[in-house]
């Protein structure tokens, strides 16, 4: 009973209590009126803010961690949790200007340049289209960052949850090596279940300024079904809402999985996928399976008639790895965005977010694209490098 309410406290709690749990019952008393301890400050959490956002590399060794403690991502996680349960929805509305940034898998650095670049919360609005852990080696980095800055500055801050965010990737892309490998195995277990269960929190769409459909993957065949088909489209992101409870933990189909998961097919043949049917007539299919792996590719067709089903005008989403750092397919109507410069140390891909400047979406020219070279090639990067919309000329 005295492990189980030590466990109900916060995991330094955790540790002094079982040493102490044969003595007299005054301590797990004096813990249990402590329970506040869970919540850090404001100025805690500024100092963990600060503390990161200043972090620079030693003699440029990208391999040295700025401290943080087990103690520091448990506490994080608690408040993310509270927050995400009780102030945030599936589908959250927002409105520009806003910056919005794809994947960034564990590159934290990369994540800085951002910031250095585009402006920090809350000067700034930023929308991130989640996949922040696995893969790089600053996971822990990217996600303590990004969830504190969302808890003190909430207006400016949007975190979704991208296909990374979930048990099974966690284990096998490095999430949990790195935090086992930071905190032993123990510690690095409780945390990384603290963030597993803060995951399953994290909304799945944005709709920006009302025009443009914001999410990890894409669309799903689900919005061509009722009750979304029938629904008036301005409702629709409240059908968002209501058609997925959290917490939940990412399966292999159906809405949610879609909205994390999908990609858009590829090539011009692939876009008019067509199969034989018996008769001999030839049917188009909108949405292809992926052979063995979960969701769907989707076509220009499917993405027009899902975003009509949301009201919106554009898709912007991450998830792949794109060379200049973003992709426009479907007649520029869906968005890639990969924010992952020089992607795991392996590719040689530039990094890119999308800087919406107006106050209405102008669908016309709805943004400029901000790409960072690998760090690989810093010495020949240009400052800022943006590629605008359409050609000015
Ligand atoms: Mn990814």
């Amino acid at each position: 009973m005295a492990a189980a309410d030590a466990q109900a406290c916060t995991p330094g709690c955790a540790k002094m209590q079982s040493a102490e749990s044969s003595a007299t019952q005054a301590p797990m008393l004096e813990n249990r009126s402590n329970a506040s301890a869970v919540v850090m400050d404001h100025a805690d959490l500024a100092e963990l803010v600060k503390r990161l956002l200043s972090f620079q590399a030693p003699n440029y060794d990208y391999s040295v961690h700025p401290e943080l403690t087990a103690q520091d991502c448990l506490i994080v996680c608690h408040m993310a949790i509270k927050y995400l349960s009780s102030s945030t929805s599936v589908c959250v509305q927002t409105d520009s200007p806003i910056n919005i940034v794809g994947d960034l898998h564990g590159q934290f650095h990369d994540l800085l340049r951002f910031f250095d670049q585009l402006g920090q919360p809350p000067q700034a609005k930023f929308l991130f289209l989640g996949d922040y852990v696995n893969k790089g080696k600053f996971s822990l980095e990217v996600i303590v960052l990004l969830l504190s800055l969302m808890l003190m500055y909430p207006d400016s801050v949007v975190l979704l949850r991208g296909s990374s965010e979930c048990a099974s990737k966690c284990s096998h892309y490095g999430f949990k090596d790195e935090l086992i490998g930071r905190f032993g195995a123990n510690s690095g277990t409780s945390v990384l279940v603290g963030f597993l269960r803060c995951f399953q929190w994290l909304p799945l769409a944005a709709i920006v300024g009302g025009k443009l459909l914001c999410c990890h993957g894409g669309v799903s065949p689900s919005f061509e079904l009722e009750p979304f088909a029938s629904g008036q489209p301005e409702t629709n992101a409240d059908l968002l809402n209501n058609k997925i409870e959290r917490p939940f933990e990412l399966q292999q189909f159906g809405l949610a999985c879609d909205l994390l998961c999908s990609d858009p097919m590829k090539s011009p043949a692939r876009d008019n996928f067509e199969v034989s049917v018996p008769e001999g007539e030839r049917l188009k299919l909108n949405w292809v399976t992926r052979g063995r792996s979960c969701s769907y590719h989707f076509s220009k067709e499917a993405l027009c008639s899902s975003l009509r089903s949301v009201n919106a005008a554009l898709l912007v989403r991450g998830r792949e790895i794109a060379n200049e750092g973003f992709a426009l397919r479907h007649d520029r109507l869906c968005i890639t965005l990969c924010s992952a410069p020089g992607y795991h140390g392996t590719r040689g891909n530039k990094g890119a977010a999308l800087q919406i400047e107006d106050r209405e979406v102008n669908l016309d020219r709805p943004g400029s694209f901000f790409v960072l070279t690998p760090r690989s090639e810093l010495l020949s990067e240009k400052n800022r490098s943006f590629l605008y919309w359409h050609s000015t000329a």
